[in-house]
């Protein structure tokens, strides 16, 4: 017998702004700095934009419409910075401002409850270029008082608060990889940037305990729950140094405000850890999240990495399978391909049991609730001739994910809620338009010309049902 979902499960679905809104001149916005980085040629898939993206910006009404149909019980989406703050700082635009007020109280109107992601992203580029964005201590009071300003503007209205969606990957490929912006490659500055967005996490969680007293608050983390290739004590061993460096190092500092101690001393001798001062430690414990806001796509298979191994690998984003290469860290663990799990066309295994062990692993290490915060199938949508979207596919992907939560919930682990990536199509950071996650069909493509209209997929009709009856897939 598995446990039944609590009546309070939030049944959501997730989006960005950048990734829907378009309008990104619009009504006083400032740029960020992925409006400056899809500018530069061959950054992202076809050079795609999101000038446009579904145009959620015009179009909210009708989306909020179709979640009420859906009778969605939680809708994650990301406030854009650069709509509140042109410059990121300074007067606040009231045109911003309006935006999300009207949104909120629209989807309060359909008894949708709001999950507000306060940062997804899209920093202003005036940030970036005034004192390098992350790269600065002064990123934190900035940050801080942009998040002060939401919870001031919406904390009676909205519960729910994701601070930073995925630091892990924002840091990684923004800093590790040149492949999101501003487009490094420098292991020393990553490892700074990511204290600097911690602490920055921390203040901002320490601020809303005061001005939100009610609400939750917590990080989206990209969690991938880390397997060993083989039984060899080497690969373990590689496991668990994997498992330290690419998660616990942000959830230990999240959920404890420490950071993991053999990672701490591996990076110190790398001569890459990076600096903190006795205030920080102070902060970072002060700012201690009611979550963990995980964000599961993928687990990840390792193995043992000679000193002369593997680094940074290649990413599909072409969406032709068997295309990506693994990455690593000399001496410490490369990836693997696990040749138990399918692969999507962009090669993310398909791994439901790997969400049942990753949430187990956050119950048993810190204790915290879990809301999920994303989880889905990107995937090539046809439609049909009759107008119908038949994604089977994705309703097998999101019944065997939701059933490992169910497991997890029979195990003891407290998950409050679970939303979809995504609600409607929306924009790819880096693979376009073609790599499609939402209920709802959006017709638009990389060419530009679009007419944008909304169609709802089959998983849309059996999502509605799951949320009907509380949890039957
Ligand atoms: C997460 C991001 C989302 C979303 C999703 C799917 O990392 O938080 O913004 O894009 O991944 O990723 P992709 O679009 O690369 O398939």
């Amino acid at each position: 017998e598995l446990a039944a979902f609590p009546d309070t499960f939030l049944w959501g679905s997730a989006s960005a702004a950048y990734q829907i809104e378009g309008a990104w001149k619009e009504d006083g916005k400032g740029a960020s700095i992925w409006d400056t980085f899809v500018r530069i040629p061959g950054k992202t898939f076809k050079g795609t934009t999101g000038d446009v993206a579904v145009d959620h910006y015009h179009r909210w009404k009708e989306d909020v419409a179709l979640m009420a149909e859906m009778g969605l019980k939680a809708y994650r989406f990301s406030i854009a910075w650069t709509r509140l703050f042109p410059e990121g700082k300074g007067e606040v635009n009231p045109k911003g401002l309006a935006f999300y007020d009207e949104l909120i109280n629209e989807l309060l109107k359909h008894q949708i409850e709001p999950i507000v992601t306060i940062y997804h992203w899209d920093l202003p580029q005036a940030l970036q270029d005034e004192y390098g964005g992350w790269e600065s201590r002064r990123i934190i009071d900035d940050f801080t008082h942009y998040a002060e300003t939401l919870f001031k503007a919406f904390g009676d209205r909205v519960t729910y608060w994701v601070t930073l969606n995925e630091q892990n990957i924002f840091t990684g490929l923004g800093y590790r990889q040149a492949m999101h912006p501003p487009g490094r490659i420098d292991e020393k500055q990553f490892y700074q940037v990511n204290h600097y967005a911690s602490v920055a996490n921390a203040k901002a969680i320490a601020s809303f305990r005061k001005l939100v007293p009610h609400g939750k608050i917590g990080p989206s983390f990209a969690y991938g729950p880390v397997y060993p290739y083989t039984c060899k004590p080497e690969d373990i061993l590689a496991a668990e140094n994997a498992e330290e460096l690419s998660n616990h190092w942000w959830m230990d500092v999240y959920a404890w405000g420490e950071y993991p101690k053999w990672a701490w001393s591996y990076l110190e001798k790398q001569g890459v850890a990076p600096e903190v001062t006795e205030e920080d430690l102070a902060i970072l414990k002060s700012g201690i999240p009611d979550f963990m806001g995980v964000n599961y796509y993928q687990t990840s298979t390792v193995e043992k990495n000679p000193l002369d191994g593997v680094t940074s690998g290649k990413f599909n984003t072409s969406g032709k399978k068997g295309t990506s290469e693994a990455t690593g860290t000399p001496g410490v663990f490369k990836t693997a391909f696990n040749p138990h799990l399918e692969t999507t066309n962009w090669d993310w295994e398909i791994d439901p049991v790997g969400l049942r062990i990753g949430l187990r692993r956050i119950h048993n290490r810190y204790g915290l609730p879990v809301l999920i915060s994303e989880n889905g199938l990107g995937e090539f949508d046809k439609v049909d001739e009759d107008g119908r979207i038949q994604d089977t596919y994705r309703i097998d992907y999101l019944r065997s994910h939701i059933i490992a939560i169910q497991e997890a919930l029979s195990d003891g682990v407290d998950v409050i809620g679970y939303c979809t990536w995504s609600f409607t199509d929306l924009l790819s950071w880096l693979n376009g338009f073609q790599k499609r996650y939402g209920f709802v069909y959006v017709n638009q493509h990389e060419e530009g010309k679009h007419d944008l209209k909304r169609l709802k997929k089959d998983s849309f009709y059996w999502y509605q049902r799951v949320i009907q009856t509380n949890g039957d897939t």
